[in-house]
């Protein structure tokens, strides 16, 4: 792991304001084939606020150095140093232009990050720490400088030549063509961006509140201009949600995004020119399922949103990264569920913090939101700061309500308005215009781990008095042994025969639905005047990231399923219903009686599953998810999860067969269109296709062919086909629709990914063998990402069947498999190896095999972002 040495740790402890600032850049760009000449010219001064120092110090990595002058001045040898990471120049004056020539290799660039091509165009990727490949500079978040950037090109190589804000001028010289734009908003280099390349252009314009006129551009190659209505459309929506919603407005007179084929994740917020992965901006209804619509909508909306809240407020320094990306996921989660069905949205938000970020929590990479050190900070775009960083930001909006939080952000966007700030300035926000103390709740930028809360309760008849009693624990988590109790916001409303209790605490009358602010170790709250013994309903909307562990009998449960008014809650009672019966049956405990409940209150819905909503009863017919069950163990035996798991999803379809089919044939008609309540039909039908092909039936195959090839959409086709490979007795079905699949949509990049996703994520068969082959396939390409994680992270991430094989092949693929990528693209290569990263949480035989594969991983020569994981892994104590 020759990376150890070379690795120091970054802490936020040791945070320095720069000592130079960089007032304007200039930067011009000559592109040739092979090549590409960088030259820059900077207005640095010393920062009045920093201490003296003589020696500048930017940061630049795989740069050919070819001249340095100081103020029209070359620089000689002994004037500066150059190592791998910086350029030092010794003795600099006050305030002083540097002018700087470097050659790069934008085509040789197979990390994806800085400048490099992607299917013949060339794109930039700088988040967070890339623009130091591109030119030598300063980069760090707080310093923000005025950018203007030349492209020059030789005339006719390229139609398109882009980068931030304005263009000033287009013109051609001696068979060169010369592109100038200036971005008149000072931003951070991360937030630089280039684009050539030959792509078509769809256009549209957005009238902003203030009445000025925007032009809104999306790029791609010129086969896919038809398929970027849908995000237009999108980034109309989430422009005027954002002026409505936030009271924030568009600035630039031009919004321009990108699509490119080989990006490492989904988009980038670049100032003006936002940078896309083709998979999240290029949607038409027979290519693209529902949910990647969704996507497309919902990312589209995130990084519009950044534009604000990244943009013209960012991030003093990286550990600050959920100030700008816990912020944007909440901003875009609502917008979805503005858009969409609130309670869906909130299924999907939960399903994935359980399921992902819970998970994170409790193993070696677990960190604060705000996290206090990092290797690499590409490691920490993480599940916590993301979403978990969301769930702060909502925490902190239902405690101040809508009214307060909204002059809350009003004041955080023009008070820092241009500025790189921290997340206590944005806690600052909400302290100040609510008058609360939050000094406790900021512990969730501070304290890693999911806290856990315990609740009991007592009802005293005689007293009509019901007490709960809320006990929290946060476990302790890697560098921090000891918690302080956390202020959790617990949204709670108490049920009776006849609905829901008015809540009385101290003589108050509280209406139905409370927010308790629970803030010590343990907590007692008496509600007074309760008639009847009441069924509490905890956690409502899940109003905290935390595990509840509270006693429900069944009957309880299933009127919460059946009654509850909050649809999330429905689902969670249903989740928790189903975990029982699952762990009983992991444990090798009698489970019938819970089966019996289960299987009853399932008909009950299905029966009548006209009378809600489709989308909600489709999320709860899903069995909680293998590694959600997972992380419920000490240690998990993978291979019982996934047996006990399918033999319920068996019993249930066979049980279930009837109002199954029933609802499936009924659904027909309305599962057409593009309208919410068609998709909402087809996720309920498809649903019931999946339980359907559990029994070994000709008829349910055929009803799966026969959706299969008539189908209209894609969600239907995919749906069907899934349903069929993933299907133990459908083979010779499933053989002969994948290469019907293939063979209609091979010249589909983004379809055939979805072609090898489903192959990877089979749950029966020698899937890794499969997956062998699949890496040697005509439509396989080792450097896109979206390739890799088509079958790579498929396999390791959403196989939990078969990548838990007992043999721990699959354990010693995964690891080889990434040595070979850490030596192209390492930030990919470290987000595939989560899967292995939580050995410890697995059974002996199973932690071992992981372990072995760790250890056989940290024998190669790695990249920091590998050795980061790998060491941190390593490291955890059984
Ligand atoms: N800010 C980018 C992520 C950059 C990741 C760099 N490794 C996309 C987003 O969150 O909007
Ligand atoms: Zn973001």
């Amino acid at each position: 792991m020759s990376a150890s040495t070379a690795t120091p740790v970054t802490r936020l402890a040791d945070y320095r304001a720069p000592e130079f600032l960089i007032e304007k850049t200039h930067l011009t760009f000559e592109l040739h084939e092979g090549y590409t000449d960088v030259s820059s010219r900077l207005t640095i001064v010393r920062n009045p606020k920093s201490t003296k120092t003589n020696d500048l110090a930017l940061h630049g990595e795989q740069l050919e150095l070819h001249s340095l002058a100081i103020d029209e001045r070359s620089l000689d040898s002994g004037d500066y140093q150059v190592t791998p990471q910086n350029l030092i120049i010794h003795n600099v004056p006050e305030r002083f232009v540097l002018h700087c020539s470097v050659r790069i290799y934008p085509e040789k660039n197979t990390a994806l990050e800085g400048l490099y091509c992607s299917s013949g165009m060339y794109c930039t990727q700088c988040e967070a720490e890339g623009f130091r490949k591109i030119t030598y500079y300063l980069d760090r978040p707080d310093v923000m400088s005025e950018f203007e950037t030349v492209i020059i090109a030789r005339e006719g190589a390229f139609s398109t030549m882009l980068s931030n804000g304005n263009c000033l001028s287009d013109t051609v010289h001696d068979g060169k063509r010369v592109v100038h734009w200036h971005d008149p908003f000072k931003k951070p280099s991360y937030l630089f961006a280039l684009v050539a390349g030959n792509l078509a252009c769809l256009e549209d314009h957005f009238t902003t509140q203030s009445g000025r006129d925007v032009l809104l551009q999306i790029y791609t190659e010129a086969k896919d201009r038809e398929k970027c209505h849908f995000a237009m459309q999108s980034l109309k929506k989430a422009m005027r949600w954002d002026e409505e919603t936030y009271g924030r407005e568009y600035d630039l007179d031009r919004f321009m995004i990108v699509a490119v084929d080989d990006f490492n994740m989904g988009a980038m917020e670049n100032k003006g020119l936002n940078i896309f992965n083709t998979s999240c901006v290029l949607a038409h209804p027979a290519s693209t399922t529902d949910a990647a619509f969704q996507r497309v909508e919902g990312v589209i909306a995130h990084e519009y949103f950044h534009n604000w809240s990244g943009n013209r407020v960012t991030c003093r320094d990286w550990f600050q990264l959920s100030l700008k990306e816990g912020l944007t996921v909440y901003r875009d989660s609502e917008f979805s569920a503005d858009m969409n069905s609130r309670a869906v949205k909130r299924i999907e938000d939960v399903n994935l913090l359980r399921s992902v970020q819970f998970v994170e929590d409790a193993g070696p990479m677990a960190h604060p939101v705000r996290p206090d050190s990092y290797m690499e900070i590409s490691n920490f775009y993480t599940v916590t700061i993301y979403e978990k960083g969301a769930e702060v930001v909502r925490m902190l909006a239902n405690i101040l309500g809508p009214k307060l939080y909204r002059q809350a952000t009003d004041l955080y966007f023009s008070r820092f308005d241009g500025q790189a700030v921290t997340c206590d300035d944005f806690v600052q926000c909400m302290e100040e215009i609510s008058g609360r103390d939050l000094s406790q709740f900021r512990l969730w930028y501070s304290q890693a781990g999911t806290p856990e809360l315990h609740i009991s309760d007592h009802y005293d008849a005689d007293r009509q008095q019901y007490s709960l009693t809320l006990r929290q624990y946060v476990p302790a988590t890697p560098g921090q042994a000891e918690k302080k109790p956390m202020h959790i916001p617990v949204k709670m409303a108490l049920y009776g025969n006849q609905g829901t209790l008015n809540l009385v605490i101290n003589g108050q009358n509280k209406g139905t639905e409370i927010v308790l602010d629970i803030c010590q170790e343990q907590q007692t709250i008496v509600f007074e005047q309760v008639v009847e013994q009441p069924m509490p309903s905890l956690l409502r909307s899940f109003s905290a990231p935390v595990r509840v562990f509270y006693d429900y009998q069944l009957d309880q449960l299933q009127k919460l399923i059946l009654l509850d008014s909050d649809g999330f809650c429905r689902w969670d009672a249903m989740q928790s219903l189903m975990r029982i019966v699952l762990s009983k049956a992991i444990d090798g405990k009698g489970h019938q009686a819970e089966q019996m409940v289960l299987i009853k209150v399932l008909r009950q819905l299905l029966a009548d599953y006209a009378a809600m909503d489709a989308a909600l009863l489709a999320y709860m017919l899903d069995l909680p998810n293998e590694p959600y069950l997972a992380s419920l163990y000490e240690k998990a035996n993978p291979v019982t999860i996934s047996r006990v798991r399918t033999q319920l999803q068996h019993e249930l379809a066979t049980q279930l067969q009837t109002e199954l089919l029933n609802c499936y044939q009924s659904l027909q008609n309305s599962a057409i269109g593009l309208s919410a309540q068609a998709m909402a039909a087809r996720s309920l039908r498809n649903r019931t296709l999946v339980y359907l092909l559990q029994i070994d039936d000709a008829r349910y195959r055929g009803l799966a062919q026969q959706q299969f090839s008539q189908a209209e959409n894609m969600t239907d086709q995919f749906a069907a086909l899934r349903a069929l490979v993933h299907a133990e007795h459908a083979h010779t079905e499933a053989q002969t629709a994948l290469q019907s699949f293939y063979q209609q949509w091979q010249h589909e990049s983004l379809v055939v990914n979805m072609w090898f996703q489903v192959q990877a994520s089979r749950p029966w068969g020698d899937v890794l063998q499969e997956v062998r082959e699949l890496l040697q396939h005509e439509a396989f390409d080792a450097r896109n990402p979206n390739k890799l994680r088509a079958v790579i992270a498929a396999f390791a991430n959403q196989n939990f069947t078969r990548f838990h094989d007992s043999s721990g092949n699959a354990y010693q693929f995964l690891a080889e498999q990434i040595a070979g990528i850490d030596q192209r693209n390492p930030q990919i290569a470290s987000r595939l190896l989560t899967p292995l990263t939580h050995w410890h949480r697995f059974v002996d035989e199973h932690a071992c095999l992981m372990r072995k594969a760790l250890e056989s991983l940290s024998q190669h020569e790695l990249s920091k972002d590998v050795y980061e994981v790998v060491s941190k892994s390593l490291n955890k104590a059984h």
